[in-house]
């Protein structure tokens, strides 16, 4: 089995006095925690969604260490999932050369669904001038064309979130200080990355599941825009690396080309994407 540093050398140290006394709490987290983490404790539901996420992951201590942070607030999501808020950016907004109808409706939606995540990642489309995904840059196509580029079919955009221009800027009623990470995407000229994991060449990775694993998060709640191409590809390439993936689809909207949301909730309900409304969540 393969651990990382971390692991092996929590689970080398002296095993504590304590060792008899929390004996359920060390089969809980199964033969390689020789040393039960001390403070409140999470219920038998966490134990068992942790117990999961640490086999996800492989990173022992990282779920030790949220076991150590001890019981959650009423009204929190459990420490071991992450929020995603994709790509709430001026471009997708109305008045935005991409935008989303009822883009900026989920603004305030996302601020308060976020106050409930210990954990917030959010998501930035950032592309160079001259994107590949962009029509302009396919001389005689027009936005929502779909070319076929040498990874496969892709739609062509209006040009959008260029980095560093105002359209690529989150927008400023985004009120949640406490996510830990913006990761930018579609950063390379000739692909494109609606998913936050995994590039439209369907190899490239962000490095987004390493630093997930890491931290011992083994769930994500996506939310953001847009719900057809962002939101969707995340939660798609969530399961397909091994994590649990729920769409807050009221914290959601869509572009809807060619049919795109209709296809994109039914691909998501055959990978076993959890949809769920915001109120609903606990
Ligand atoms: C997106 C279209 C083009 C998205 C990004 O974030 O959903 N959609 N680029
Ligand atoms: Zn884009």
């Amino acid at each position: 089995m393969d651990h990382t540093r971390e692991g092996s050398s929590y689970r080398n140290r002296a095993p504590s006095p304590m060792f008899a006394a929390n004996a359920v709490l060390i089969a809980s987290f199964g033969a390689h925690a020789e040393r039960a983490p001390t403070g409140d404790l999470p219920n038998r539901a966490g134990r068992r969604k942790m117990r999961s996420n640490c086999r996800a992951t492989n990173d022992f201590a990282a779920a030790a260490s949220i076991a150590r942070r001890g019981a959650r607030d009423p009204g929190m999501i459990d420490a071991t999932a992450a929020l995603i808020v994709a790509d709430v950016q001026y471009s997708f907004m109305p008045g935005g050369s991409l935008a989303v109808p009822g883009g900026d409706e989920v603004v305030p939606i996302i601020n308060a669904l976020a106050k409930r995540f210990a954990n917030v990642v959010l998501t930035q489309d950032w592309h160079p001038p001259g994107h590949g995904s962009f029509a302009s840059s396919h001389p005689g196509a027009q936005p929502f064309d779909t070319a076929v580029l040498p990874y496969g079919a892709q739609i062509l955009w209006p040009d959008h979130c260029v980095q560093g221009s105002e359209g690529a800027r989150l927008h400023r009623n985004l009120d949640i200080p406490h996510a830990q990470l913006v990761l930018r995407k579609g950063y390379h000229k000739d692909v494109d990355s609606y998913s936050a994991f995994i590039e439209a060449d369907g190899i490239t990775r962000t490095g987004l599941a390493s630093y997930l694993r890491e931290r011992g998060i083994g769930s994500v709640y996506v939310c953001g825009l847009a719900t057809d191409f962002c939101v969707a590809w995340t939660a798609l390439d969530a399961r397909k690396l091994g994590f649990a993936a729920t769409v807050i689809e009221d914290a959601c909207r869509a572009i809807d080309t060619q049919g795109s949301l209709a296809s994109a909730w039914e691909r998501m309900r055959s990978a076993g994407v959890a949809r769920v409304r915001s109120t609903e969540l606990h």
